[in-house]
């Protein structure tokens, strides 16, 4: 089983601002507790990717296709207005779990709104770097159940 986690702009910058709504600490560690997280659901592998950019995501869910078992997403600022990334989700039908570090259903209007949730079978918010943990164990279990 493969697992492919992704991240959206500005996730490269954790631990540098905002701890008080992200946290303190760094990408890397994010990506060092990816792997471990996927070892522990029983993945294979995984593999982090962070862009900051609306197409390379796109080209990178597009590229998942016959790769990958599973997305864990968090598309960051892009989730609530990038209709690019829901039908790429769409187009390539793995199943995918939303992942937000904050709890972004109490924070402003303009981030109630979530365009990838639509393509997804779970949300995880408010956990902070603990959600990815709880998305890949929630995806290894789908993927088990569906297989
Ligand atoms: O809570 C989340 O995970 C978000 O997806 C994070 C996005 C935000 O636009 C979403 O509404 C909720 C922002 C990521 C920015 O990350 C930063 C990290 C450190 C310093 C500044 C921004």
């Amino acid at each position: 089983m493969k697992a492919l986690v992704i991240n959206g702009p500005n996730i490269n910058m954790l631990g540098i601002r905002e701890p008080g709504i992200y946290g303190s600490e760094s990408y890397e560690t994010l990506v060092a507790l990816c792997a471990r997280a996927a070892t522990e659901a029983g993945f294979d592998e995984v593999e982090c990717f962070q862009s900051n950019h609306e197409g390379a995501i796109v080209d990178k869910i597009q590229e998942a296709m016959g790769v990958y078992d599973g997305i864990v997403i968090n598309p960051a600022a892009y989730t609530h207005t990038s209709v690019a990334i829901l039908d790429a989700l769409k187009a390539v039908s793995i199943p995918a779990v939303e992942v937000h570090i904050s709890a972004v259903e109490e924070r402003e209007d303009f981030r109630q709104v979530s365009y990838a949730r639509l393509a997804c079978f779970a949300t995880i918010t408010g956990e902070g770097l603990e959600g990815y943990r709880h998305g890949l164990k929630l995806l290894a279990k789908h993927l088990r159940t569906d297989a």
